[in-house]
């Protein structure tokens, strides 16, 4: 069941030090975030594997859940709850195959055409995005804009959480045509105060 509304995703290079990662993560978790997806696509599968295993105890500490980008394997191998499959990932049917009931789907979609798919091939959620313009246009593509979720929304029945440029102030926008809940990297994992900017966060998804 999907339960969160706020979905947190990592980025250890927006730090210096990779423990800085995990105390941007901590202080979210102590602010009361139910949710950390492990997305470092530019490691090695050893250190991703040693991240996950690092994540898992600290998610399990506050109780939150963790899923891993695209990693089936490692999702499965440190205990995850879940799976985050991107379009070159895996397609969700066979990774519900593989992994039966042990693991929670989410897929990211950019567009209708993909947010169907992903619910017929049996995906728990959806990140629909860029919404807004990111920090890196290039890796992420150009805004869908809030009309695409709009019509997401009316297509699809899994919960879709938008992405893409999300700040505090784009919260309402999305939430009243209909998203479910938002993801992000940068307003949290950037901000000044982590803490008291996911509070902030969780205030207005209520
Ligand atoms: N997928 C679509 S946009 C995006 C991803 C992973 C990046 C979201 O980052 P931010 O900093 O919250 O805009």
């Amino acid at each position: 069941m999907i339960d969160f509304k706020l979905y947190l995703i990592t980025d250890r290079n927006l730090f210096n030090a990779q423990c800085s990662l995990y105390l941007a993560i901590e202080d979210a978790l102590k602010a009361g975030i139910k949710v950390i997806q492990l997305r470092e696509k530019d490691l090695g599968t050893r250190d991703l594997l040693n991240m996950a295993y690092m994540m898992r105890d600290l998610t399990e500490q506050y109780n939150a859940r963790l899923f891993i980008n695209d990693r089936v394997d490692i999702a499965l191998a440190v205990g995850a709850d879940g799976v985050h499959l991107g379009q070159n990932s895996m397609s969700a049917r066979p990774v519900r195959k593989i992994s039966g009931n042990k693991l929670l789907i989410g897929v990211s979609t950019h567009g209708i055409d993909e947010a169907i798919e992903a619910e017929k091939d049996g995906a728990d959620f959806i990140t629909l995005g860029p919404i807004y313009q990111t920090p890196s246009k290039l890796k992420y593509g150009n805004p869908i804009g809030i009309d695409t979720l709009r019509k997401v929304k009316s297509k699809v029945s899994i919960p879709v959480l938008a992405i893409g440029g999300i700040k505090v102030d784009k919260v309402k926008e999305v939430t009243e045509v209909g998203a479910d809940g938002i993801a992000l990297i940068s307003a949290i994992l950037t901000a000044e105060n982590i803490k008291e900017t996911t509070e902030e966060f969780m205030r207005l998804l209520k």
